[in-house]
């Protein structure tokens, strides 16, 4: 008898979970969901208060439709619950917790069980998996430890799926890449704006990237466009993958985009995605954009039904070329807090990214300085020009760039092309706006 024919497979990290069938998917949700919202409103008391007012009540929930009638959580009622008002367990059980600064007010603080960690671990496994990573490889974290989510989420999964981590955190560039290059790492995580920080080091001090072992790089933490995914691609010699998380409904592991590169898969075993309109908070169609908005089914230290992200996204539910049946969460176009409203136009800074990227001569180091003159903002993209460029060949920089804004996002911009290295280079998450405007 011949032998069966070997087929070669994706490497899947939980084959029978990612390929769910809708049906199954929907009835493991809605079990969960009834468990999650009784727990909540049984042991949270600022939620319970909210339904009180909004006038529903966990029995409510009879099918996955019905959570539209629940109050939203924002991100406001975790700081209003400082430090640990909104967990539902005692602090005995919490084994971890995390925070962000963020840039206004008070920390917003999450913690979790042994449980949540584990889940967590069990999702970032299972990102990883999807963006091509495997249990042979050496996984370089540059996304950084501490109270930020992205390091020790990150690390955690690398050892679930049982690769290699190197814990370089984010920082000491010089140092990341004789370690990247020595220990001949295969995978890099870190923030896109601090992989091309290392890649533009790695440059500098004749260390190729590009020829080594390095295939993949998983990148997210913040908004990125597809021109510095390709600039990413081909400086690092790597395939870039997008992932997406925040740490009020886990951290790193919400997400993560797979081989067709079609989105992002959004775990719908753990998760609930809605998407709404920013403004009125009703629910959006699947495919058009909006708010999104996510529900935890399994979190335990800290649950969140109908977290509102402020990520403006679209969700696509048809079954991907990959063979995964959960959904994809679209590439996020930024977060609405971020929109910059110019003379009646909304802009996000990955447009002017995407515009910027392009162009030969400048690099992808940018920020947008915002402005009140007179009555108007005005926005002027500094941009740095490529080490190699003439000063005398700026203003041609400036106009081209100028040109291609107006066309691509049909704003008028000013342009300030400066010499490399004027700008502060990413550890973390890029800033991209200098906001100057006199705040009314
Ligand atoms: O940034 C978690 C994370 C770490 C995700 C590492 C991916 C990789 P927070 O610090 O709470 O958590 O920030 C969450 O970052 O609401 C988005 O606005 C933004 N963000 C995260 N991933 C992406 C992405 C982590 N792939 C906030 N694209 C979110 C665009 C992203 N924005």
């Amino acid at each position: 008898m011949p032998a069966p024919a070997i087929i070669a497979q994706p490497y899947r990290f939980q084959p029978d979970i990612e390929t769910m069938s809708r049906d199954a998917l929907s009835a493991l949700q809605l079990d969960r969901l009834r468990a999650i919202v009784r727990r909540t409103y049984d042991l949270v008391a600022p939620y319970r208060t909210k339904c009180d007012a909004a006038g529903v009540r966990p029995e409510d929930l009879r099918n996955l439709d019905d959570l539209a009638a629940f109050p939203f959580s924002l991100k406001s009622d975790l700081r209003d619950a400082y430090p640990f008002g909104l967990f539902a367990v005692p602090r005995t059980q919490i084994l971890r917790l995390h925070a962000s600064s963020g840039t206004t007010g008070r920390p917003t603080v999450v913690g979790y069980t042994r449980g949540d960690l584990d889940t967590w671990a069990e999702l970032m496994a299972r990102c990883l998996a999807t963006g091509g990573a495997r249990p042979d490889d050496l996984i370089h974290n540059a996304y950084g430890y501490g109270l930020f989510t992205g390091g020790l989420g990150f690390h955690d999964g690398v050892a679930r799926l049982g690769a290699t981590v190197v814990p370089a955190s984010g920082g000491g560039t010089e140092r990341q890449i004789v370690l990247l290059r020595d220990f001949a790492a295969t995978v890099l995580c870190a923030t896109p704006s601090y992989a091309l920080n290392i890649a533009e080091v790695a440059e500098r001090e004749g260390v190729d990237l590009r020829g080594g072992p390095l295939r993949l790089g998983m990148f997210g933490a913040e908004p990125w466009s597809d021109g510095m995914r390709a600039e990413l691609q081909s400086r690092l010699g790597i395939v870039a993958r997008d992932t997406y998380g925040l740490s009020e409904v886990l951290g790193p592991g919400v997400a993560a985009e797979c081989e067709a590169s079609n989105g992002l898969h959004g775990w719908e075993d753990h998760f609930i995605f809605e998407t709404v309109d920013p403004d009125t908070g009703t629910r959006r169609p699947d495919g058009e954009a909006g708010e999104l908005v996510i529900t935890t089914l399994t979190k335990e230290a800290l649950p969140m039904i109908r977290y509102r992200t402020r990520d403006i996204s679209r969700l696509e539910r048809a079954t991907c070329a990959c063979g995964r049946s959960h959904v994809r969460i679209m590439r996020i176009t930024g977060r609405s807090d971020d929109m910059i409203i110019l003379r009646g136009v909304n802009v996000y800074p990955t447009q002017v990214e995407a515009a910027l990227v392009d162009v030969p001569g400048v690099s992808p180091n940018y920020q947008l300085v915002l402005e009140t003159q007179g009555t108007m903002d005005k926005m002027t993209v500094e941009v740095e020009a490529d080490p190699v460029i003439d000063p005398s060949v700026y203003p041609d920089l400036e106009a081209e760039i100028a040109h291609r804004i107006k066309s691509l996002i049909g704003i008028s911009a000013g342009v300030l092309v400066r010499e490399f290295g004027a700008l502060p280079r990413s550890l973390g998450k890029a800033i991209r706006v200098r906001d100057l405007r006199r705040k009314a």
